[in-house]
């Protein structure tokens, strides 16, 4: 760790003749090309031009800097100025991020899901004052896209997940979420995935396409499952006192900016999305698509309608007030 910490501090040395010049350190939880990687480094390009060269975005991609968890530790204590944090993981330390996890809370209409996740007041309110508590602010979330199940076999209905065993993120209403269906869980980090399915560890896995591209799972599953229960959703988020202590000037350009990100990450997301299903299937001709009907959901949905009920006991009224504005806000449009 003292290793890791002194190399860190380089970039800030580096730059320290300049004392305008400010280096704002931005975790990544994927590698590059991801997603969140296309989000940095559009950041960083906007930042950077909006300020003349006087605040530097410096982005660490997965692995430089350890898994979600170290990024989000890293963020509390100030070592990092900004991190992505994805709710499957971060909702084990804050559970109103949970709230996303809940199977088949999202409307139909991604445009929308998107305005919800960037604007709603109530997400803001108990979600960032859960975050504060931490020493963290939350600055925004965003879609990464649909979850997609990854699996060593066929599964269209509950029973087909009897003796098998699927690898999670580790919040506890996604682990429980898969028990209600039948599955083994095996909570494991990002970068254990692959091994894991390879070696039969775990019989499936689920995350957004892009990422079954890029981590390369779809070489040790045979089966792409398009289930409907839920999206991959991340925040980002930003050590509370640093933001304190920003100048009005780029308290502002960060807000503006982070505003006006959405729209732009909402579009590449989803076209990353697809040009990799195309890769996918270009490179494994013989993977297999299922698409659940949605007589096929909704035996899985009958199976978690207990999943509310336990966000709710593990949040209290902050959960109340959150669960039910995100209901009203995703099913005012279909
Ligand atoms: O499955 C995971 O753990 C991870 N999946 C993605 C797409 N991003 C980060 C996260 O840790």
């Amino acid at each position: 760790m003292i290793y890791l910490l002194s190399a860190f501090y380089l970039p800030f040395v580096a730059h320290a003749e300049n004392a305008k010049t400010e280096v704002w350190r931005f975790g990544l939880e994927e590698i590059e090309g991801s997603v969140q990687d296309i989000y940095a480094q559009e950041f960083k390009k906007r930042i950077e031009e909006k300020t003349q060269g006087r605040v530097l975005v410096d982005i660490y991609s997965y692995g430089m800097l350890g898994e979600s968890e170290d990024l989000t530790t890293l963020t509390s204590i100030g070592t990092l100025q900004l991190t992505h944090a994805s709710v499957g993981i971060i909702g084990s330390l804050i559970p109103q991020m949970q709230v996303f996890n809940i199977p088949y809370l999202f409307s139909a209409n991604d445009a929308h899901n998107q305005s919800v996740l960037s604007e709603n007041p109530a997400i803001y309110t108990e979600i960032g004052n859960a975050l504060i508590d931490q020493n963290m602010r939350l600055l925004t979330l965003y879609l990464e896209g649909d979850m997609v199940w990854t699996t060593n076999k066929a599964i269209r209905r509950p029973g087909d997940f009897d003796d098998f065993r699927m690898r999670v993120m580790n919040s506890p209403l996604v682990v429980e979420t898969f028990q209600q269906y039948g599955a083994e869980t095996i909570p494991l980090p990002y970068s254990q995935v692959y091994g894991a399915l390879q070696a039969h560890i775990v019989d499936g896995q689920s995350n957004p396409i892009f990422a079954i591209e890029e981590m390369k799972f779809y070489e040790v599953t045979d089966y792409l499952i398009w289930a409907g229960q839920s999206k991959f959703v991340t925040s980002v988020i930003a050590n509370q006192p640093w933001y304190l202590t920003l100048s009005n000037e780029n308290k502002q350009v960060l807000n503006d900016t982070i505003k006006e990100m959405s729209n732009f990450i909402f579009k590449r997301q989803s076209d990353l999305n697809k040009s990799r299903l195309k890769m996918i299937q270009e490179t494994k001709p013989d993977v297999i698509l299922i698409r659940l009907s949605n007589h096929q959901k909704n035996a899985f949905r009958k199976l978690v309608q207990p999943i509310k009920a336990q966000f709710l006991q593990q949040t209290g009224s902050q959960g109340e007030r959150l669960l039910s504005a995100l209901e009203k806000a995703f099913a005012s449009k279909k």
